[in-house]
């Protein structure tokens, strides 16, 4: 979204009321459920699909004929089963890209599926989509572009605005649950030169209103926030709180906007964790010169260690080819980053550890027992304190894996991991926050004593996981074969 082009001065949304917010027992900001489960999910696909995938542009211009959209091979339970066996939970489909080319049939507009020769123009590729989904148990998400390059009402005010919560309408009425709305903050010229100031407060209301369960991304939330980058990295300090005047609305503009999505805010108010959105290949939609410049396995897990291992979540842009599936070597790649994961967790040296505390030692075996809701933390009102592990034999690993228990709020802004070295504490990793899930990639080390220190909390810190794996892949792969 950084690279896309700024919209007018608009007033800033009004914050919407948080979903099914917890009972509050502190000041700081926690999650509603549904941002828990959506943030619990950990990694989601994105399939960015139009008419881009029949010319090889990123930005299709709005002036494509729809007879060029025949996938003839369309097959969207290829791709739910594919995302469902690599572990993903929610598909997100570009139900309409900035083109404007619509992938149902619209009341709205003609410029769709159904002036193409797809299915003989009777074809709706959300409805595909959509119980492809479900019949794989997965749920569904719909991406549908504020810019429009081709309505002619764009740029025209209520006009367009009328016009958009239409297409929103359509697609939050007639296609069951839809847990997650991707509203991109592109907005550029329409095919009368003009831009268009976009109704955000009805936009999220309408959402609200229709899709009460459903969770909304744009750089502005109001639930999600984008993480600031297309290149699938979260900020080493990564909050899930905001401060919602910083990044008012989606495609808001202004030198510091990019950091503060990536770290967030350890004061803000507003609960938005942030979604790192990063594609598989070097563009959003399909290109055959691209089929064998697909991501490794090793580089998506690393795009796994900066993104759900920085506290966010991995949404992987997989894009079908103009056949309508998704492409060999994409689905060997993801289908290869799920055995890495598997193979990352299932090694973890910590478990066999006998455990001391600073204090509150009677629940420090909760950071052994894999439930995101229990945890180690030290006595009431105390917002530091350590956890020590000691082993019988030494134990070898490389990555030290810690999660925070976030259901109340998150707390963590420093640590620390020791090893017990030639007689003294030696420091090995340390960082700020952790949230959801820290994962530190670490030198390999053999010890039988560590220790995990909290050295700040702003309010009590939970410690819910720590693991001790051994990286699959050996070394984190940072490089994507394109900037090889
Ligand atoms: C950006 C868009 O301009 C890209 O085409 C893509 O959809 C990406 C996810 O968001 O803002």
């Amino acid at each position: 979204m950084s690279q896309s082009p700024r919209p007018p001065a608009a007033p800033a949304a009004p914050a919407a009321a948080p979903l099914l917010p917890f009972p509050p027992t502190s000041a700081r900001p926690r999650p509603s459920a549904a941002q828990l489960a959506w943030q619990r999910e950990e990694i989601a696909l994105f399939v960015h699909f139009t008419v881009n995938t029949f010319t090889g542009l990123e930005w299709g211009m709005g002036s494509e004929s729809p007879a060029i959209f025949n996938p003839r091979a369309l097959d969207a339970r290829q791709w739910a089963r594919v995302a469902r066996q690599g572990g993903a939970g929610t598909l997100i489909l570009t139900a309409k890209h900035h083109d404007g080319f619509c992938l149902w049939p619209t009341k709205t507009t003609t410029h769709s599926v159904v002036s193409s020769p797809w299915r003989d123009g009777k074809g709706d590729v959300v409805r595909e989509f959509v119980d492809a989904c479900r019949a794989e148990g997965l749920d569904v998400g719909l991406y549908l572009s504020p810019w429009d390059r081709n309505a002619a009402c764009y740029g025209q005010g209520e006009a367009y605005n009328d016009f958009y919560i239409e297409q929103l309408t359509e697609l939050l009425t007639q296609y069951g649950p839809i847990v997650e709305l991707w509203f991109d903050g592109a907005n550029g010229e329409g095919p009368n030169g003009k831009k268009q100031e976009y109704d955000w407060a009805r936009i999220h209301e309408t959402v609200r209103r229709l899709q009460p369960g459903a969770v909304m991304f744009s750089d502005g939330g109001p639930d999600l926030r984008w993480i600031g980058n297309e290149t699938g990295s979260a900020g080493s300090t990564c909050w899930s709180s905001v401060d919602p005047q910083r990044v008012p609305y989606a495609g808001f503009d202004a030198p510091w906007v990019n950091e503060a999505l990536q770290q967030g805010d350890p004061h803000g108010t507003a609960w938005r964790v942030g979604e790192t959105d990063v594609s598989i290949r070097k563009g959003w939609f399909w290109r055959s010169s691209e089929d064998d410049q697909v991501r490794s396995p090793a580089n998506l897990l690393a795009l796994y260690f900066s993104s759900v291992g920085r506290n966010s979540k991995l949404l992987l842009n997989i894009p079908p080819t103009d056949e309508g599936l998704f492409h060999e070597n994409d689905v060997r790649a993801f289908l290869e980053f799920a055995r890495l994961r598997e193979q990352l967790f299932a090694s973890d040296a910590a478990p066999g550890a006998s455990l001391g505390a600073s204090s509150g030692g009677e629940s420090a075996s909760a950071v052994f027992d894999g439930a995101p809701d229990s945890y180690w933390a030290p006595a009431e009102g105390e917002h530091s304190g350590w956890l020590e592990l000691r082993w019988p034999q030494p134990v070898s690993f490389d990555v030290v894996h810690l999660r925070e228990a976030i259901t109340e709020g998150q707390h963590i802004a420093n640590y620390r991991v020791d090893v017990w070295r030639d007689g003294a504490w030696a420091p090995l990793t340390w960082g700020t926050t952790i949230g959801y899930c820290k994962l530190n990639p670490v030198p390999l080390t053999e010890t039988d004593r560590l220790r995990v220190v909290i050295e700040h909390a702003y309010d009590r810190p939970r410690l819910a996981r720590i693991a001790l794996h051994r990286n699959p892949t050996g070394t984190v792969v940072e490089k994507a074969p394109w900037a090889l």
